[in-house]
């Protein structure tokens, strides 16, 4: 999608977006990886005016994609007055100096577009030191090669930490904030650890999802609460607890930090505290958004984070939310067009597939009553298991 020029403002960047195709991709894959990119460039303040693609067999290890296109892109970038190029991979520091170099305008790499809109995302003091933590780990490595680079980045995406502030770019005070943050991190690591042993006593349930499946949204519904969500990516960065009561039985209900293709490696780790609520989460509610055409990689790429972080072995019930606006794209086994209703989708190859899951629209509110009886039973056989004495649930 192109968008049109004339919304843009004197702060928005205009920019180009680069992929390349490798050898066991194929193009339509790569277009939906671009349009992603574009999405998340457009949450950090970016419009795309195009995308670039090129097909490699081997990287360039000093520019990444090869001379002849780089050349083409530098044209286009001066002729269009273009202010940044966005790559969807992750460079090193010289291939970003030797890029820029080339381009003569400012270069960022998926992951650093992405703690970018974390930075700006980040709200609590706990979300700000593990997002600028992240930050500094992923500058550090590159520091030396990229000082033309930061001097085009100032002021801009890219360089801005949490709470709208500079990141710094000497490299001793960048270790030395780095053990601070640590430090800091550590403390907070701890106070959360014994908020969470107060919670025990309660059966546990985390949301779980691709960024914009409509966790916060569910969270809303079910406790009643109002956080935010909103169609841009990572909405919700903080961990929020609420208590739910379905019937007589009352339970805790986390919402969490979404994932994505390629999230950072020092994001993961950062974030680890976070990401103790799904570890110790008793059940996982993983939130799909059925609607998106490449919803099933989504659901490879969550399965892939849940393995990484050690939880994939817990209870999970696929929500495949969204329902009002799926189409399928080709035709399924059913060989119709247009929306499925909801026992179609019961009898469908995506049920079919996922022993437990379930289908709902959160925002207009399609088969919550069953969502909410699915609950109350995984949660009730937990208590039972607990409290074999008492058997005294009720849903209502
Ligand atoms: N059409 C439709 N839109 C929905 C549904 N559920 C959520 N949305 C919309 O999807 C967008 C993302 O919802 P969120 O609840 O913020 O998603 P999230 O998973 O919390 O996203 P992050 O916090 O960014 O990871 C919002 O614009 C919601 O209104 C649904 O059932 N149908
Ligand atoms: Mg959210």
């Amino acid at each position: 999608m192109l968008i049109n020029q004339k919304k843009l403002t004197n702060n928005t960047e205009k920019a180009v977006l680069i992929s390349v195709i490798h050898k066991n991709q194929n193009e339509k894959q790569v277009k939906e990886f671009l349009d992603e990119l574009e999405f998340l460039a457009l949450t950090a303040g970016a419009v795309t005016v195009k995308k670039f693609i090129q097909r490699i067999a081997e990287f360039d290890s000093r520019t990444f994609i090869g001379k002849g296109k780089l050349d083409e892109i530098a044209k286009f970038i001066n002729e269009k007055d273009i202010t940044l190029t966005i790559f969807d991979d992750e460079l090193s520091g010289s291939q970003l100096k030797n890029i820029e170099n080339v381009l003569k305008c400012k270069v960022l790499d998926r992951t650093n577009l992405i703690l970018d809109i974390f930075a700006a995302r980040a709200k609590t003091a706990y979300a700000k030191v593990q997002v600028e933590l992240a930050q500094y780990q992923y500058l550090l490595p590159r520091l030396t090669k990229m000082w033309s680079h930061l001097e085009r980045q100032k002021g801009g995406i890219g360089l801005r930490g949490p709470g709208e502030k500079e990141l710094e770019t000497d490299r001793r005070v960048i270790k030395w904030r780095i053990s601070i943050l640590k430090e800091q991190l550590n403390k907070i690591d701890k106070q959360m650890s014994t908020q969470r042993k107060k919670r025990n006593e309660f059966v546990r349930i985390a949301l779980v999802g691709y960024t914009n499946a409509g966790k916060s949204t569910i969270m809303n519904l079910l406790s009643k609460s109002n956080i935010f969500a909103e169609n841009k990516l990572f909405a919700t960065l903080d961990t929020t607890v609420r208590k739910v009561v379905i019937g007589n039985l009352p339970f805790l209900l986390s919402d969490t930090v979404g994932f994505i293709r390629k999230l950072p490696h020092s994001l993961i780790e950062a974030f680890n505290s976070t990401l103790n609520e799904i570890r110790e989460a008793d059940i996982l509610l993983h939130v799909v958004d059925v609607s998106h055409p490449n919803f099933e990689e989504q659901i490879n790429i969550v399965n892939q984070t849940l393995h990484e972080i050690k939880v994939s072995e817990k209870q999970i019930i696929i929500i495949f939310n969204k329902i009002d606006k799926y189409i399928p794209a080709e035709p399924d086994d059913m060989l119709i067009n247009g929306p499925r209703s909801l026992s179609e989708l019961k009898n469908s190859w995506l049920s079919k597939n996922n022993k437990h899951c379930l289908f709902i629209s959160a925002t207009k509110k399609e088969n919550i009553d069953e969502f909410r009886k699915q609950i109350f039973n995984c949660v009730s056989e937990i208590y039972s298991k607990i409290y074999p004495n008492n058997n005294n649930y009720f849903y209502s």
